[in-house]
């Protein structure tokens, strides 16, 4: 040997632009492009940045391999550093180069620390290196990889074990179940939480016990969206309600629920419930006038398939399909996250329902952008919704063991701070 390591610099150019944005894959491939070159995973650090890019390093024994990508280049620069005889980086190299679906590429080989220009000092490291190896367990190398949800200037991100427990695009976007440490096992749709086995309850218990309670008499439901389960889960709670029809526009989020969210996805065999794979937005337009008592919009962001659940249109369906003394409830976004939509929600269901008759609620849930989200409810009748009886609402919550609502939740959450207030012309 003439020198202690090799590395390898490379140009990985006319790459797939997707895999490069994906940091799933990416943790993946250059753990693997680590093993199959023979060498011992210590550890692996991976993030996704805004708004595209992957950087990361895996920790090797025998030194390290380390990325950065430009997908809007279809570029990734990617540093093979080994040390000792015993891990050829260039099988690293030509692993990465199929995983990244590289068309072309530049590489150099570099030796580093030539022995001809150092000298061997009385520095014995062999029984050090040794004694290392008895503590590192191959199978179990520390992963730190991170799942981002991020619009242009804000994120958030949640550490997972690296593995993907599913993952499915269907034609309308991409399901993935992962391993949170923080907040146990997530839904992500397209790169965004949807739920997460913490924090889920907050969401699922707002959307539907403020309408529900306030009126007193529910018994027809619809679902648009929640195709989780925990929306029909807290509805189904409800002794008044006798019948729960969910649509839901795409099955895989229902299977990949069932599979891994049992205490989300639990009531899909409930006896009140009707449940239909198709698209909600066609569903209310055809819906008989007067036929639901309460109509809740569990949809996603207003990108991709749920972009028609923030149009006026389908609010004036879903007008329409509410008995008289019906309420609407809608996923409504973040005040401090999308400003925008939640604010042009709000002004579309004013025009629909009436200014005096949309009310917004705010609530916490940490895994969510910002931390602070809310719904908005549009009522047809004269229900206050703001309101609740405490009996009545502190009963339901012992009995059901509720997380997160109870009587001065209810109340609290359409108390709005003074911003939200101005952003909404209500102030
Ligand atoms: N940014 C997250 C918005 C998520 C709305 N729906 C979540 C589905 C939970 N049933």
């Amino acid at each position: 040997m003439s020198a202690l390591g090799r590395h390898i610099l490379v140009e990985f150019m006319g790459c797939n632009p997707e895999i490069l944005n994906d940091v799933f894959v990416i943790e993946q491939g250059m753990v693997k492009a680590a093993t199959k070159a023979g060498a011992t995973v210590i550890n692996s650090t991976f993030h996704h940045f805004s708004p595209y890019g992957v950087s990361g390093v895996v920790v090797i024994q025998e030194s390290h391999l380390a990325i950065h990508t430009w997908p809007e280049y279809g570029y990734a620069a990617v540093d093979l550093f080994t040390c000792g005889d015993s891990v050829d980086p260039w099988i690293s190299f030509d692993y990465l180069k199929k995983v990244f679906e590289s068309s072309n590429y530049s590489a150099l080989e570099m030796k580093r620390g030539s022995l001809n220009l150092l000298q061997r000092m009385h520095f014995d490291m062999n029984n050090i290196r040794e004694e290392a190896k008895k503590h590192i367990n191959p199978d179990t190398f520390n992963r730190n990889v991170w799942f981002t949800d991020k619009d242009e200037n804000q994120a958030l991100s949640l550490r997972y074990t690296g593995e993907v427990l599913y993952d499915k695009t269907s034609e309308f976007q991409r399901t993935r179940i992962i391993d949170t440490y923080a907040y146990g096992t997530t839904l992500t749709i397209d790169n965004m939480v949807m739920c997460t086995e913490k924090d889920e309850s907050h969401y699922h218990e707002m959307i539907s016990h403020p309408a529900i309670l306030s009126h007193g008499h529910i018994k027809k439901v619809l679902v648009i969206g929640g195709g989780d389960g925990g929306t029909i889960r807290e509805v189904l709670r409800h002794s008044s309600v006798e019948k729960v029809t969910m649509v839901e526009i795409d099955e895989n989020v229902i299977e990949a629920s069932k599979m891994y969210l049992p205490s989300v996805s639990r009531s899909f065999n409930h006896p009140k419930l009707k449940l239909i794979v198709g698209d909600g937005i066609k569903f209310v337009e055809e819906a008989k006038p007067e036929s639901y008592d309460l109509i809740i919009v569990d949809g996603s962001d207003p990108v991709g398939p749920a972009e028609g659940l923030f149009s006026q249109k389908f609010y004036e369906s879903c007008f329409n399909a509410l008995t008289p003394n019906g309420i609407l409830v809608t996923q409504a976004e973040s005040p401090l996250f999308n400003d925008r939509a939640f604010v042009e929600l709000n002004g579309c269901l004013k025009e629909v329902f009436g200014n005096e008759k949309v009310k917004t609620l705010l609530f916490h849930i940490p895994t969510y952008p910002s931390g602070t989200w809310s719904f908005q409810l549009g009522v047809k009748g004269d229900i206050d919704v703001t309101n609740v009886k405490d009996e009545c609402a502190e009963t339901f919550g012992n009995n059901h063991l509720l997380n997160y609502y109870n009587a001065n939740v209810h109340r609290g959450a359409f108390a709005l701070p003074n911003f939200v207030k101005r952003m909404l012309n209500e102030l």
